[in-house]
Parts: structure tokens; C-alpha cells; sequence
């Protein structure tokens, strides 16, 4: 099939690629998207006609739109994914390896022809601000319309991509559905060729390579060897009573809270306090000329957990996505709205995410899938920053790390110093979610939140990370925060949602060195009183539960933590070596861990 080019403006080298893929791929045709709206509407109506999507009601959500996966592809498949590199150290035991030669074998058989009989889009996006020194461009070829009408929401699709291009060259991302078949899923990254290669999935994760693979795996990697950061990070900007904003960044593993405080709307007690909105899942971080650490959101959209979501809970995305919005495996209700649970009411009548009857009681499972999302533009979002574009990204003051844990880790704590703070993201252990096929619950080592996003040697990562200290004298303050501790009777003691908006002015206020902590051997930990604002509806008790470090539980932790890190080898830096065994001598010191 001969390749037509839309128009001028399309260099030779993508061209020659695009060229190359489709005599492999053999689609019946070739449509080069331009992100416009007419071309989003094509997309949509075409999936109406053959099942892929079902239109939802036009006057409570209007140009919403929902999906059903195959019930097989409903989430990351880590076990899928690999990181191709012809040294196998260089992945480190985090990742899943493979060697090139044996990987691009394997997928060029199953690729082969595997787009007959469909259309293959081609998607040239571009990521990060049009005029930002910091933007990538990828293009993503791909035989899904889900994918590419996604992608239209999540990145800047079309010119503006090809435009970049011209300067910086591009990252090549290849996707089939294929059959579906997870037994031959591959999801691999070739970072020596800036490649992704994507085959067996529809799912977000897997199958959007602008965002995990993109800019996440690659992008990590590209940072390690340029001296920059990609992270698993929201961005936000909070504003206090006098107008002032500052910023800051926050890695907390998949399902674990991110797009929830980035969306956050102050609870009425906190009259004058906002938040404002720069990214809710990932962060390309540079140092910029004063030594400051800037961040920039290279994403346009959001494709995000629905259950729980709620007026309630989060009323500003509940706003946000009553538009323009595709779901995905939520359930439908019988005037073709999207229910989950955690939303609310529940309707009389109702559909699962796979499409079969469901009645509250009767049914087994939940109706909308634990990993049910939600694909919306963010400049639909209200409350977006206006350093959203800004080319340079924001500065940031402090880095926090979160994560659920049910157990031993206080609501918030504040680091002694950038390598203490290192240390307490290496450590960082989470309780799985839906978001990763698997048990859900279990906990893992879950490093800086980018275990699954890595992509090279975890502990290469962690010697980046100290790096910084010798280029700048102006990091960010590092906090860790736990939204999820429980009680004995196995209920939340935190509040959460609107109310971590405490967290946060505490946050604020340390870097401002305005308020008091307590010195434990785990880090400085708010005062009961500190936390204390009219209005807040908790207990001193359990504030005081919440912030509990209990020794012993403690010195369980480090000993796993021990472990984990002896596993990594050579590589693992002696400086957290170091941190690490001050920190267990802080413990052992210490009688009982709380002093209070
Ligand atoms: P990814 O998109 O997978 O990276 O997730 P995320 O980190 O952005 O998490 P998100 O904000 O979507 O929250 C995941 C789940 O946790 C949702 O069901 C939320 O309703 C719930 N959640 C978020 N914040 C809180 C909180 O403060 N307390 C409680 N109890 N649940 C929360
Ligand atoms: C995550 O799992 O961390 C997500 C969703 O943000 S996905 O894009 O599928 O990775
Ligand atoms: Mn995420």
C-alpha cells in the first residue's frame, strides 16, 4: 500500500518509519490523526457504530461515552512488561528483562499482519508545553480508536507535535489489540532506541504509550543520562488565607491518592486556603539556572479511578467529568449515566461493567470494576493552575511521598535532610491496588512510587536521586504522608479527601518554618495541636493514633527495608546504607519512639 502524507509539514524520517511499520503491521488503511474536534467525532461515532462505545445521556453528560474492556484487560500487566537493554544488570531485579534481539524477534512474528483488516492511526503527540524547552514528541502508531481517541484527550495531538519534532526528534511507540490474548501481552520499552512496543492490550496503561511508557519508562531513563527526573508525581500549587502559592510535588504509588488531592476542594473550615492543579500523575523535573527544581506536567488530560468519587468525597471532579468525558468499565444505570460505588445513591437498576444486569445484594462483585476510570481533558478542570503552560514548569518547595498503609507510617512526617528524605522514598512500601493485574492489598517495596515505572536499575535511580544533592542548594524539604492508617475496628482514622488539606497547610508551614514538630527517631512529626483546626471533626485521641511511631513495628520496617536493598546488589548506594543504620541507631536509642 502506497503511504499517503497529509499535506507538507511531515518530516522524512517519520515518514520512513511510519512507511516501514505499516508494510509490517499490513492495516487496509492509514489515517494520520490532527487532534482536531472533527476528527475526535469521527473516532467516536465509528466506535458507536460497531459496539465500542455506548453513548451515555445527553443532557445530564453530555459527549460522554462509555467503554467495556475485555475482561481479561482491565488493568497494567506488569508481568507483560519489559525493558529490552542488552545488558540485563542494567534493568536491575525490579524490571522484567529481555534482550533486544530476542524481543524484537518475538514481537515482529506477532506483529506481523496483525493489523489486516483495520485502520492503523498515526498519532504524533506532543508532551509538555508547545514552548517548552522540557517537551518530548512520540508517535504512536496504533490500531485502536479507543487509543487514539484517549490520546487526542491526554496529550496535544497533530501539528504542534510535528512542529516540536523538527528540533528534538522522537520517541516511537507501536500498539496493536492483536487478539486480546494475555498470553502473548508484551508491553516492551527499547530505551537505546527510544522504542515502545505494545501488543495484546487496550488498557490505558498499557496501551496509551504517551504516559507510563513514554513518560515514565523512557523518560526515566533519559533523565538519568541528561540530569533531569521523571517521576510518578502530582504537581500542585497551594494557596494560603494571604495569596501566596507555593508549590509542590507528591509521589504516592497508582491508586494510592494523587488525582484526588490535586482535584482537592478545601473543606468550608478553611476559609482563604486553595489548591490549585499542574499535574495529577506524572512529573518531568529540572534543575533550573538558581539551582531550583522545577516541574512540568507533560500530560493534558487525566485518565483516573472513579470509584469512591463522590460529591462528597470530591466534588470538583464529580463537576469535571459531567462532560467530554470516556469511562471506562463503570456501570450503567437505565438513564445511561455512570454509577460506581463510593458515588452515591444507588439506582434501582443497573448494568455491571461487563454490561450484565446488576442488583445491589444479589450480585456477586462490585458493578463497576475496583479499577474503573475516567478519561477528561484537564482544561476542563476549574481549578487548573495558571502555571499550568508555564514553559519552565513550577518551582518546588517540598516533595512529598505517600502511599496506603494501614499500619505504623503517621499521617505526615517531615525528613532530616535530602538523603534522609532519599532514604524514605527508597522505602516507601505500599498495599497493592486494582490499578496492576494481581492480588489487591498486598504490601510491596514500591520505591519513590515507581516500581512499576523505572526504567532502569532501582538503585542507579537512587544514586540519581543523591546527585542533586551536589548540583543544587536549594532542594525541596521531603515529607512522607499516610492517608490510610486504620484503627483497630479496621476503618480509617484519617478523614481524608478534603480534610489532607490540613495535611498540607502543615506542610506549607514547616517550609516556612513556622510551626512547631515533635524530634522522633523517624523524623519531625506535627504536634496533636498543631493539626488541631476548628472544624476538623476528629479526636485529639486519634490524631494522637495517627501520628503514633511505634518502635517496634519500626524496627520491623528497616529490617524489610534491609532486605529489599541488599537485593539490589553492588549498585545500592552506600549513602543510604548510611542513612539507614543512623536511623535504626535513632530507634534503638530511643525508649519509646513517641516522646510525646
Ligand atoms: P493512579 O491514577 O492509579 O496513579 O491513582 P491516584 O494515585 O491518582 O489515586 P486516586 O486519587 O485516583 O485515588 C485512588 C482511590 O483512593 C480512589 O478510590 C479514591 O477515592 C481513594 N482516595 C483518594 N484519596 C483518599 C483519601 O484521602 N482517603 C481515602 N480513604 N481514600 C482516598
Ligand atoms: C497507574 O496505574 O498509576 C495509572 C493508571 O495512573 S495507568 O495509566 O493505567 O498506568
Ligand atoms: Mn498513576
Amino acid at each position: 500500500m502506497a503511504l499517503k502524507v497529509p499535506g507538507d509539514g511531515v518530516q522524512q524520517p517519520v515518514i520512513g518509519w511510519v512507511d516501514a511499520v505499516s508494510k509490517i503491521m499490513k492495516p487496509d488503511s492509514i489515517v494520520w490523526c490532527d487532534g482536531s474536534e472533527e476528527e475526535f467525532r469521527s473516532l467516536i461515532k465509528g466506535m458507536i457504530a460497531d459496539g465500542t462505545l455506548i453513548k451515555l445521556n445527553e443532557e445530564k453528560y453530555p459527549n460522554c461515552y462509555l467503554h467495556r474492556s475485555n475482561p481479561n484487560d482491565v488493568a497494567r500487566s506488569e508481568e507483560a512488561t519489559f525493558i529490552c537493554t542488552e545488558n540485563k544488570d542494567d534493568v536491575g531485579p525490579t524490571n522484567n528483562w529481555m534482550a533486544p534481539d530476542e524481543a524484537h524477534a518475538k514481537l515482529l512474528k506477532l506483529f506481523d499482519g496483525c493489523m489486516t483488516g483495520r485502520t492503523m492511526y498515526v498519532i504524533p503527540y506532543l508532551l509538555g508545553p508547545a514552548d517548552s524547552p522540557y517537551s518530548q514528541v512520540g508517535i504512536e502508531l496504533t490500531d485502536s480508536p479507543y487509543v487514539a481517541a484517549n490520546m487526542n484527550i491526554m496529550t496535544k495531538v497533530g501539528r504542534v507535535a510535528l512542529e516540536h519534532l523538527k528540533d528534538v526528534g522522537f520517541v516511537k511507540g507501536v500498539h496493536s489489540i492483536g487478539a486480546l490474548d494475555p498470553s502473548n501481552r508484551y508491553i516492551c520499552h527499547f530505551p537505546d532506541e527510544k522504542l515502545i512496543m505494545s501488543l495484546n492490550s487496550n488498557y490505558g496503561g498499557n496501551a496509551l504509550l504517551s504516559k507510563k511508557c513514554h513518560s515514565l519508562r523512557l523518560a526515566s531513563v533519559m533523565g538519568r543520562d541528561e540530569g533531569w527526573l521523571a517521576e510518578h508525581m502530582l504537581v500542585i500549587g497551594i494557596e494560603d488565607p494571604d495569596g501566596t502559592v507555593i508549590y509542590v510535588t507528591g509521589a504516592f504509588p497508582s491508586a494510592s491518592g494523587k488525582t484526588n488531592l490535586t482535584m482537592l476542594k478545601p473543606p468550608e473550615y478553611m476559609k482563604g486556603w486553595d489548591v490549585w492543579a499542574v499535574s495529577d500523575d506524572i512529573a518531568w523535573i529540572h534543575l533550573d539556572s538558581e539551582g531550583r527544581l522545577r516541574a512540568i506536567n507533560p500530560e493534558s488530560g487525566l485518565f483516573a479511578v472513579a470509584p469512591n468519587t463522590s460529591p462528597k468525597t470530591n466534588p470538583r471532579i464529580m463537576e469535571m467529568v459531567k462532560k467530554n468525558t470516556i469511562f471506562t468499565n463503570v456501570a450503567l444505570s437505565s438513564d445511561k449515566t455512570p454509577w460506581w460505588e463510593g458515588m452515591g445513591e444507588h439506582p434501582r437498576k443497573l448494568w455491571d461493567w461487563q454490561g450484565k444486569v446488576w442488583t445491589a445484594g444479589k450480585s456477586a462483585g462490585s458493578a463497576a470494576h475496583p479499577n474503573s476510570r475516567f478519561t477528561t481533558s484537564i482544561h476542563q478542570y476549574p481549578s487548573l493552575s495558571t502555571e499550568y503552560n508555564n514553559p519552565n514548569g513550577v518551582p518546588i518547595t517540598a516533595i512529598i511521598f505517600g502511599g496506603r498503609r494501614s499500619e505504623l507510617v503517621p499521617l505526615v512526617y517531615e525528613s532530616f535532610s535530602w538523603e534522609h528524605g532519599v532514604l524514605m522514598g527508597a522505602m516507601l512500601k505500599v498495599e497493592t491496588t486494582a490499578a496492576a493485574a494481581g492480588e489487591v492489598g498486598v504490601l510491596r517495596n514500591d520505591p519513590m512510587a515507581m516500581k512499576p515505572f523505572c526504567g532502569y536499575h532501582i538503585a542507579d535511580y537512587f544514586n540519581h536521586w543523591l546527585s542533586f544533592r551536589s548540583r543544587s542548594g536549594k532542594l525541596p524539604k521531603i515529607f512522607q504522608i499516610n492517608a490510610f492508617r486504620m484503627g483497630r475496628d479496621g476503618r480509617f482514622l484519617w478523614p481524608g479527601y478534603s480534610n489532607n488539606l490540613v495535611v498540607l497547610k502543615w506542610i506549607v508551614e514547616r517550609c516556612r518554618g513556622k510551626v512547631e514538630a515533635v524530634e522522633t527517631p523517624i523524623g519531625y512529626v506535627p504536634t496533636a495541636a498543631s493539626l488541631k483546626i476548628d472544624g476538623l471533626n476528629i479526636t485529639e485521641t486519634t490524631i494522637n493514633e495517627l501520628l503514633h511511631v511505634d518502635k517496634g513495628t519500626w524496627m520491623d520496617e528497616l529490617e524489610s527495608s534491609w532486605l529489599f536493598f541488599e537485593s539490589l546488589g553492588e549498585r545500592f548506594p552506600i549513602v543510604l546504607r548510611q542513612e539507614l543504620s543512623k536511623l535504626m541507631d535513632r530507634l534503638q536509642e530511643s525508649s519509646s519512639a513517641n516522646p510525646r
